[in-house]
């Protein structure tokens, strides 16, 4: 069973008591359960962390990198808190893991201080989620699924003929592959490749042409 690993940042320990009317009143515990709770649904299985030390958050993302690679970890749900606006060296331990992340934010912070707007992690993520308040958690959670799913059903050129492992790109361009992920989809065969480019869960619904058109 794969893990997916949650991230918190400076001062998210303090949730539920920190200003309620921006961030809420549920406490980092409660958001914990209910990562669990939609990790579950999916299969997965959570590893979940806060830390107000930015080496600490870097050296939890470069540990994650290899876990990544071998297939046990499908990614990261990454709330950096205030290290959003300043940390260059977030966003270059992202990179430097070939790490799927999906950055977090409760509050909607394009609606706040101007300060607020710049992230240096936002051009290193996968996919971002803001302003849904806790809620964004299992959102959070099950877009890194479904984008990672979606990656992993779209075979790369070196991969074309084996598909009984999906094969994960690595920085170097060559390819690993990971035997413990979930698998709901299995190519067997070339004509199947094309199928698989949109996963059945995110494709967008079909083009219906509009009323009173010919
Ligand atoms: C949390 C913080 O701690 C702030 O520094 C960010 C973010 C916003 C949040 O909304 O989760 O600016």
């Amino acid at each position: 069973m794969r893990t997916v690993l949650v991230l918190n940042g400076p001062n998210l320990n303090l949730l539920g008591t920190r200003e309620p009317s921006i961030y809420g009143s549920a406490t980092l515990t409660d958001v914990e359960r209910m990562c669990h709770d939609e990790a579950g649904k999916l299969g997965l299985m959570v590893d979940f962390r806060q830390s107000n030390h930015e080496g600490q958050l870097i050296d939890w993302i470069q540990e994650a990198g290899p876990e990544c690679a071998a297939g046990r970890l499908l990614g990261a749900v990454l709330n950096p808190g205030a290290l959003t606006h300043t940390s260059l060296a977030l966003h270059d331990a992202i990179k430097a893991a070939d790490l799927p992340v999906v950055e977090l934010h409760i509050s909607n912070v394009h609606a706040r201080e101007e300060l607020r707007r710049h992230s240096f992690v936002s051009p290193a993520a996968r996919g971002i989620v803001v302003g849904f308040g806790v809620a964004g958690y299992p959102l959070a959670i099950r877009g890194l699924y479904d984008a990672v799913r979606s990656a992993e059903a779209i075979p790369t050129s070196a991969s074309e003929g084996v598909p009984e492992e999906h094969p994960r790109r690595s920085p170097g361009g060559t390819t690993t592959t990971g035997s413990t992920r979930p698998q709901t989809t299995s190519p067997t065969r070339s004509s199947d490749h094309h199928r698989l480019r949109l996963h059945p869960e995110t494709a967008p619904p079909a083009r219906r042409d509009l009323p009173g058109r010919a």
